[in-house]
């Protein structure tokens, strides 16, 4: 059976999702193209002479590297010629760009998993989308999504109104919907966390929760592209965690365009998110690179890591 294609899909959206516009129609068709020629980029970085540092480092103080440079300006150019987008807020860029007063404002990360780059490791690309202005809290996302640049390369995006993920065919240049709805599965078997850091998380009941998970049976998973650890966790469940620790005392990951976004999904699929103390989607922001403790995934292992740190600390 043929399967539909993406702008198919929204146009069918928008006869039941009174916030699937004309307008947001058209943005998401621009990211979905964007993001095909970062694929296409991704696939022939080693050919192309793109991998490697790009010998400086982003207003956060991180090396950026030759491919996170392409893909933001691939970004930022398509968002800022599409005439939909008013606010333009980038990991790679200090100030969000200012297009116009209202309309659509979007949050990215071009290119998450630097430093799986060069290593032929899955990376990708996050957005979120809101109402003319980014600096709200999470649940005001009027979509959020990722690209994931794997074996395939898939959308993966929710309007609001559950999960959904479309594969491209190489063939057609298509983003075709070959998961029509995910849901995460109530427990899952996997913990995704950077256990290098165990002696520096600042949470003890972090420490006590990972070691019952040990004797639970579970196993660990952590590529360390945050983009493959959630796509994991949406398809498998478990939980993802990246904890506040000694070097990084909110965490590493930022609110606006990996946290909030991440959050978006999970919780559309039947998820939960936290920073420790409330949903992910309930921040209200302060700075644009704000960074967060983030701790996602099934209901059951959420809920249960939540009851460690609140008994522990
Ligand atoms: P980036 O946006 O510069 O790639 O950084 C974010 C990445 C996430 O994809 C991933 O979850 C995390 O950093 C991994 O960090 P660490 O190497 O400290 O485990
Ligand atoms: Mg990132």
């Amino acid at each position: 059976m043929a399967l539909m294609p993406l702008t198919a899909f929204l146009f069918q959206k928008k006869e039941e999702n009174e916030n699937v516009t004309d307008e947001l129609i058209l943005l998401i068709n621009e990211i979905a193209a964007a993001c095909k020629e970062i694929a296409g980029k991704v696939r022939k970085a080693g050919l192309l002479g793109v991998l490697g540092s790009a010998g400086k480092v982003n207003v956060q103080g991180e090396e950026v590297q030759k491919l996170d440079e392409l893909a933001n300006e691939i970004l930022f150019q398509s968002l800022k010629n599409c005439g939909k987008v008013c606010q333009i807020t980038s990991e790679e860029v200090e100030d969000a760009l200012i297009v116009s007063e209202a309309g659509y404002a979007v949050a990215f990360d071009p290119l998450d998993g630097s430093s799986n780059i060069d290593v032929n490791v899955s990376i990708g690309t996050i957005f979120s989308i809101h109402k003319d202005s980014v600096m709200q809290p999470g649940r005001e996302q009027v979509a959020a999504g990722y690209v994931i640049y794997g074996p395939s390369t898939m959308l993966v995006m929710s309007l609001g109104d559950g999960v959904v993920g479309f594969t491209l065919d190489p063939e057609s240049g298509n983003f075709l919907l070959s998961h029509p709805k995910i849901e995460l599965p109530e427990k899952g078997k996997i913990y995704s966390i950077n256990e290098a850091n165990r002696n520096k998380w600042t949470s003890e009941g972090l420490r006590w929760f990972i070691d019952y998970l040990k004797t639970e049976k579970y196993t660990q998973r952590y590529v360390g592209s945050m983009v493959a650890d959630v796509h994991r966790t949406l398809l498998k469940g478990g939980i993802f965690i990246y904890p506040a620790d000694e070097k990084n005392t909110n965490g590493k990951l930022r609110l606006l365009y990996e946290a909030k976004p991440m959050a978006f999904l999970i919780e559309q699929a039947g998820g939960l998110s936290s920073d420790g103390t409330q949903s992910l989607l309930d921040i209200y922001p302060h700075e644009l690179h704000q960074r967060v403790p983030v701790i996602i995934g099934s209901r059951w292992e959420v809920e249960k890591c939540l009851e460690y740190i609140k008994e522990y600390g």
